[in-house]
């Protein structure tokens, strides 16, 4: 804890004093000093780690892969981020045919590990770390399995919220994961499981340009949230169909905001894990999001659905800046930092016991089943990557 003390007030400092709103450029700057909070805090608790309880072959924060924003990568650096996504949408998949009977692809068995649990890994407590997880399984499967040779980029999701058609992510150039979709007449979504009301941007149809335009999606949606859209009964069966987008300037512009990221990370939402994983998932009977289901809101089309959003390739990116967020908590706030909260379903429904942290985490054919436990610390044994 002593850390955060010392650490925080300089920062706290800087968003606050202010009398004027601030700028996106200082909202970014903002963040940018927030992980750096979070690199010094690991760094010190490193070097204050007795010198022969480190070996220097070990993970540690000097030696740990570094995950940075996709706006940092050099156009050769997307290319071959986004060629090693399309090399996983045409490897066969591995998954039991039993299993999952629509997947197809490498990608699919992804995409269909995710909807069998939906209601397993969310407003639960294992949330995070399932999520964590599962990141990183797939950005193992695109290092051994498609030939990328680097890590995990996040969707720095103060960027161009005004607008994130103009963003790097989703601007349909052939560096990006394709822009909007087509523009087709609907009457918004209905996100916050039934409570928050986002009204139509300009797409609803299938995404238009850029890598992503062929790619055909084979599973889903289960409980899609954009008026019009259709669910598809069986959960796990083939339903090819394209990648739709409605791209949401209203959802990022509201939730997606430098005021919510301090509050879990350093506000009255970070004082614990539990209020840190809530507010972040959203306080949906009050009207709001939250971080991570606005995330998956600015995609919105098939992106919407709780269950099959792993089908838009953003949401690696989404879940990436999520673990960010995650990292960024857990190294400010040591003493919490493996520290589990929640239940094993979502939202308690049905009542079930408490997750602890000798429970697996199970990805099937992805990755081998690991405790949460092996997946609190980024610097360990079984993960070992830092942002910045
Ligand atoms: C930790 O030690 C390294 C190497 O001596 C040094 O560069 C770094 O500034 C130290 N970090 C902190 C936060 O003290
Ligand atoms: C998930 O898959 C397992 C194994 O096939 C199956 O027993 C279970 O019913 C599935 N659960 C859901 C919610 O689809
Ligand atoms: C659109 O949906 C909202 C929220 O469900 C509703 O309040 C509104 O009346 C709808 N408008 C139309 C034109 O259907
Ligand atoms: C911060 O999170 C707390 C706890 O969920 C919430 O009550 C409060 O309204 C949030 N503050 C802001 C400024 O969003
Ligand atoms: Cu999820």
């Amino acid at each position: 804890m002593h850390l955060t003390k010392i650490a925080l007030p300089a920062f706290l400092g800087l968003p606050f004093i202010s009398a004027k709103p601030l700028a996106a450029r200082d909202d970014g700057k903002a963040l940018q000093d927030l992980n750096n909070q979070a690199l010094s805090a690991l760094q010190l608790q490193y070097n204050n780690t007795a010198i022969q309880a480190r070996a220097a072959s070990q993970c540690n924060i000097f030696n740990a892969p570094i995950r940075q924003d996709w706006n940092s990568f050099t156009s050769t650096q997307k290319k071959e981020y986004i060629a090693a996504v399309r090399c996983m949408q045409t490897k066969p998949s591995i998954a039991d045919p039993t299993f999952a009977p629509g997947a197809r692809s490498r990608y699919d068995d992804f995409v269909a590990v995710h909807i069998n649990q939906t209601l397993s890994i969310h407003g639960t407590g294992n949330f995070l770390t399932w999520h964590r997880y599962f990141v990183k399984a797939y950005e193992t499967a695109l290092r051994t399995e498609c030939g990328y040779t680097g890590y995990q980029p996040y969707w720095n999701w103060l960027d161009h919220r005004e607008d994130p058609s103009k963003s790097s992510i989703f601007d349909g150039s052939d560096t990006s994961f394709s822009g909007d979709g087509a523009f087709v007449a609907h009457n918004g979504s209905v996100n916050g499981a039934g409570y928050v009301y986002i009204p139509s941007g300009n797409g609803g149809g299938c995404v238009t340009s850029g890598p992503f335009v062929d790619y055909v999606v084979n599973l889903g949606p289960v409980a899609p949230i954009q008026d019009g859209m259709k669910p598809f009964p069986d959960h796990l069966g083939y339903n090819p169909h394209c990648l739709s987008r409605d791209l949401s300037a209203f959802t990022a512009v509201n939730w997606l905001t430098l005021e919510n990221i301090l509050n879990v990370t350093v506000g009255v939402a970070s004082q614990s894990v539990l209020a840190f994983q809530n507010e972040l998932q959203g306080r949906f009977a009050d009207g709001f999001l939250g971080l991570h289901t606005a995330g998956h809101g600015v995609m919105g089309g098939v992106a919407g659905d709780l269950y099959g959003s792993p089908v838009d390739p953003v949401f690696f990116l989404h879940h990436a800046m999520v673990d960010r967020l995650y990292w960024v908590w857990q190294a400010l706030h040591p003493s919490m930092a493996k520290t589990v909260a929640g239940t094993l379903t979502l939202f308690n429904e049905p009542p079930s016991r408490d997750t602890s942290t000798c429970d697996l985490i199970d990805l099937g054919v992805n990755a081998r089943s690991l405790k949460i436990a092996n997946l609190l610390d980024t610097l360990g044994s079984d993960l070992c990557y830092i942002y910045i």
